[in-house]
């Protein structure tokens, strides 16, 4: 049984330069764990709380000295000596000693960072990789990788608002993870000189190193996908098809969405018209947050009427929480779960909300956020839990780049195919 010896934190930054929390855990038997737990910015209103220390002088208020403070006073205090069946009985003890539903006492973001470490230096304990210790504690026997879903174009909260949708992403059929990022590769570098043309846009990146030219509206948007995957050499459609997160509650006002940047805006159900003329007009696989996180009664519709076309995937409106995706299949709201665990704040709780999408018959699709780091445990975690997809950003910037080399790594290691979804046409 794992023994807790020592556990630390340090506050680094991620990728926009904010202040987030690395966490070292040390066993008895003397392995050790490290990890750096990453931070959104369009975060939907029932995710976790992010501690931050407020003090406008530093960091703008962003700093987590509370938080780092939380893991090195209170949590070690707690645990240190301590030894845990499993990781769940590890994560128990973290949710009891917070004592608050939404992790806002010791911070989501010290309680993860904690999970996490333990789970890694368990697996170095084990001496196995992270991805096949996760799978074990998952009861699985993984034998498949998730597909690669790739941030091309930007917009909405990780790129200054330019657009109201925030991503377009492409997803390459290909049979590996080799041949899906070359594919993205090359459809990018497409997307950049098209829009150098068309837009006279510079090829400057937004959060998650997508490209964020300044298109009309979102048709523009995936018209311009379309055309990149065109111009590479690719047919759309068959070697690579679009998924799309809308991200609708970051511009949706009193149940009305304001998707057209020249102004106006849609009612819940002008919006799912909208959503259903896109898929009559793109190949795309899945719409994200295509309704906001509160507008529960206009998802049902979505969903039942993208049946067999896309997927509804689930981000904002479920923020990994097991009470929401209960709801959720209980009144078929969604038929996948977008999976963060920072989201919910233990490696447990993201396992059971997990767990429950699968049961419901749901795709999952493991996600970064936007604020990153170079840490790479996503890839393994959507490798030993199972993912359908995996969503890192896009093609360039090391923070997104460390996931996509960890899963060339797994792939080189195990050979393993990329799962059958998207379903072919
Ligand atoms: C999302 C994520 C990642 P953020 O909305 O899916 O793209 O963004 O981390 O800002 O919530
Ligand atoms: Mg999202």
């Amino acid at each position: 049984m794992p023994t807790i010896a020592h556990l630390s934190a340090l506050e680094i930054l991620d990728s926009r330069g904010r202040p987030t929390v690395r966490a070292t855990c040390e066993l008895a038997g003397g392995a050790i764990g490290t990890v750096s737990v990453p931070s959104g910015a369009s975060t939907g209103r029932a995710e976790a709380v992010e501690l931050r220390d407020g003090d406008p002088a530093r960091y703008g208020g962003l700093g987590c000295r509370r938080a780092v403070g939380h893991v090195a006073g209170p949590i070690h205090a707690a645990l240190a000596g301590k030894s845990f069946a499993d990781q769940a009985a590890l994560d128990g003890a973290l949710v009891i000693l917070d004592g608050t539903p939404d992790k806002s006492r010791l911070g989501a973001n010290a309680l993860l960072a904690v999970s996490l470490a333990f789970a890694r230096a368990v697996a170095a304990e084990r001496g196995v990789p992270l991805y096949r210790s996760l799978a074990n504690d998952a009861g699985r026997e993984p034998e498949a990788l998730p597909r690669p879903t790739i941030n091309l174009f930007s917009g909405g909260k990780h790129a200054g608002g330019q657009m109201p949708i925030q991503d377009v992403l492409i997803v390459p059929t290909a049979p590996t993870v080799d041949e899906c990022l070359a594919t993205a590769y090359a459809v990018y570098q497409a997307a950049a000189a098209g829009t150098a043309e068309r837009y006279g846009a510079r090829a400057l990146v937004a959060d998650e190193g997508g490209l964020a030219p300044p298109f009309p509206d979102a048709a523009a948007m995936l018209d311009e996908a379309v055309a990149a995957i065109d111009a590479a050499g690719f047919a759309p459609g068959r070697d690579a098809v679009l998924a799309v997160d809308v991200a609708a509650s970051h511009f949706s006002v009193d149940g009305r969405y304001a998707l057209d940047p020249a102004g106006g805006s849609l009612t819940g159900e002008e919006m799912v018209e909208t959503l259903l003329g896109w898929l009559d007009r793109y190949p795309i696989a899945s719409i994200e947050d295509g309704l906001a996180e509160d507008d529960w009664a206009t998802w049902p519709t979505l969903r039942r009427r993208a049946e067999g076309r896309a997927l509804i995937l689930g981000d904002d409106l479920l923020a990994t929480n097991p009470a929401r995706i209960r709801r959720a299949v209980e009144i078929g709201a969604a038929d996948a779960l977008l999976l963060k665990p920072n989201q919910i704040g233990t490696l447990t709780e993201a396992a059971v909300a997990r767990a429950l999408a699968v049961a419901a018959g749901w795709r999952t699709v493991v996600s970064a956020r936007s604020g990153e780091t170079e840490d790479d445990w996503l890839a393994d975690l959507a490798v030993g839990w199972g993912g359908d997809g995996l969503k890192v950003g896009s093609i360039t910037r090391s923070e997104r780049l460390a996931k996509w080399n960890r899963l060339l790594a797994i792939e080189a290691e195990t050979g393993w195919p990329v799962v059958g979804w998207p379903e072919p046409r």
